[in-house]
């Protein structure tokens, strides 16, 4: 049988289903397919001869990098995404990524084919040997931790609500990827009745805070001596609003494990991303959207520091095991709690204004101190250090320039004005995630130069031929740099932790860490079409950089520089 039985006049559900989806907001339907896929497939040659509205097919060949992309893509629209993947292996193989999507609350609709229910007599039964031994006896279960929702579609007639349930729970505060289980017959079946247009449903407003515990707040920073927000993911709409709050308090700012831009580098009351003193002297901690404000093993406040925990979800209610001290939670979107907590605090400030002119004047020293250091830090030597690429990475490719960080680039030492400017790898580090998002990103927004920086061990992690196939097939030309150390820094680093003083410490930690012979990335690149050099002295290091930046922007062509940092 090759076509349903009541033949072409009548939709199928995955029609409804790419309906819905487009309907619903998705622009781009990421994909690795299977034998799961032929309802897609004709659903998708339909809608190119009917015109129907589809999202537009990205076929990605790793799923890993398919959910990297749609995670860079919603960074930039704000929509929820849509990634189908093949059966139990690939959803297998897209669960890294969905476990860095759900730390960082990424409304991802992850739809995944189920291999046939009918060993035979139904159209779309099982037809190749694979589709016994696909099949499993739960195949959500390997992601149900990481997802808020999972489904398998029944019923051909349910798909468009299938789809509507998936995205309204993904969209949800705090936001989330959700699974959508489709097997062939359902999603092969006609349906009764025309494809309607799929309403959006309500999404609710992001919460506003209880003015009880704001009050509380205000009168605790109006008290303090030395207080310190810190802050980890802010919403680009939310960094003006803390902006204001720290500077009239004079309260200074620690970003620690940033994953976005919360405040603007010159920010005066921006104290880098180390708590360090400002922790360990503080008499009143605000910690904003951070899930980790400190490593309680390494350091604290003082006893008698007041703690106060804001964010959609201030518990990290999914996360197994978390223990900071808390006098005080609010949950609220940050804007809003921010604003409410500057209109509140703003009538309390009259007793405490000589108190924060001296707090401005001992942070303004401090602030000379710090920024005084960081030129040194960043100096140019006799080879290549992160924090000179940083630096010189921020300078040569402006501030509209919008990066994404897996772990390698130096904030500190890369100024970023602008919310939205910097991603850095989600707060669970799975590997292989900033070529990929910084692919979603450029095709959500073309118009942006989108920059990814990568140690050489994450290159080797995103799947380098997929990467730039992606980016050659959907002509998306970005800039990835590479900081090539030829190992594991952060595997070496978390030895030493350790075992500095044990045997592998006689090995400088080198064991299991090393990525010597490092590989020619920049020839790998090339031959994939791509602009590509490799840097190795400091003061060829700005031509080069320009010369990428020219080669993305102007020629519109994908580049790399292949950066080698011994660090
Ligand atoms: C999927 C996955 N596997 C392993 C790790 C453990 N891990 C964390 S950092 C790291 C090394 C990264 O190397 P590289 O990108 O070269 O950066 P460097 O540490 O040298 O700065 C590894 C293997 C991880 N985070 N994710």
């Amino acid at each position: 049988m090759a076509v349903p039985p009541t033949g072409r006049e009548r939709p199928i559900a995955a029609e409804a289903f790419l309906r819905a989806l487009a309907d619903h907001g998705a622009d781009y339907f990421f994909c690795n397919p299977g034998t799961d896929f032929p309802p897609i497939v004709e659903a998708f040659a339909r809608a190119k001869k009917t015109n129907a509205k589809v999202p537009r097919p990205i076929l990605v060949p790793h799923e890993n990098l398919a959910v990297a992309m749609a995670h860079g893509a919603y960074l930039m629209n704000g929509r929820p995404q849509a990634v189908m993947v093949h059966t139990g292996v690939g959803t297998a193989n897209a669960v890294n990524n969905l476990i860095n999507l759900s730390r960082d609350r990424v409304p991802l609709i992850l739809a995944a084919g189920r291999t046939p229910i009918t060993e035979k007599g139904s159209f779309g039964s099982r037809n190749r040997p694979i589709h016994w031994a696909q099949e499993m006896f739960d195949q959500a279960g390997m992601l149900r931790e990481v997802v808020k929702w999972d489904y398998e579609l029944r019923q051909p007639a349910q798909t468009g609500d299938a789809v509507a349930r998936a995205v309204e729970v993904a969209m949800a505060h705090p936001r989330g990827p959700v699974y959508l289980l489709l097997p062939r017959e359902p999603l092969s079946a006609p349906l009764a009745e025309p494809i309607a247009p799929a309403k959006p449903r309500p999404q609710a407003a992001a919460t506003h805070p209880d003015p009880k515990a704001v009050a509380t707040l205000a009168d605790w920073i109006a008290a303090a001596e030395r207080p310190l927000i810190i802050a980890a993911t802010l919403d680009a709409d939310a960094v003006p609003a803390l902006g204001h709050l720290a500077e009239r308090c004079a309260i200074p700012v620690v970003t620690h494990s940033p994953r976005n831009v919360c405040l603007p580098s010159s920010h005066a009351m921006h104290f880098g991303f180390e708590p360090g003193t400002l922790l360990t002297d503080a008499d009143l901690v605000i910690v904003l959207e951070t899930d980790v404000p400190w490593i309680p093993h390494l350091q604290h406040p003082p006893a008698g520091c007041r703690v106060a925990h804001i964010g959609e979800d201030p518990f990290f209610v999914r996360y197994p095991m978390r223990s900071f001290p808390s006098n005080l939670a609010i949950q609220a979107g940050a804007n809003h709690a921010l604003t409410a907590l500057s209109a509140a605090v703003e009538p309390r400030l009259q007793m405490a204004e000589a108190r924060i002119a001296a707090r401005r004047a001992r942070l303004t020293e401090r602030m000379r101190t710090r920024r005084a250091q960081l030129a040194k830090d960043s100096a140019a030597g006799e080879r290549i250090s992160p924090e000179y690429l940083s630096r010189a990475i921020g300078e040569a490719l402006g501030e509209d320039a919008v990066i994404f960080n897996e772990y390698p680039l130096r904030p500190d030492h890369c100024p970023r004005e602008k919310p939205g400017t910097l991603f850095a790898l989600g707060p669970a580090g799975g590997l292989g995630w900033g070529f990929g998002a910084a692919l979603g990103a450029k095709l959500a927004a073309p118009e942006k130069f989108i920059v990814t920086t990568l140690g050489d061990g994450a290159y080797m992690f995103a799947n380098p031929t997929v990467s730039h196939w992606v980016a050659g097939k959907y002509e998306l030309p970005i800039l990835a740099i590479v900081f090539n150390n030829s190992r594991y820094a952060a595997v070496r680093r978390a030895t030493m932790s350790m075992f500095k003083d044990g045997a592998a410490g006689e090995n400088d930690g080198r064991g299991l860490a090393d990525l010597d012979p490092a590989p020619a990335y920049d020839e790998i690149a090339r031959a994939q079409g791509a602009y590509a050099e490799r840097v190795d002295k400091p003061a060829d290091l700005p031509d080069a950089l320009a010369r990428a930046r020219d080669a993305v922007v102007d020629g519109r062509r994908q580049a790399l520089l292949n950066v080698i940092t011994p660090y």
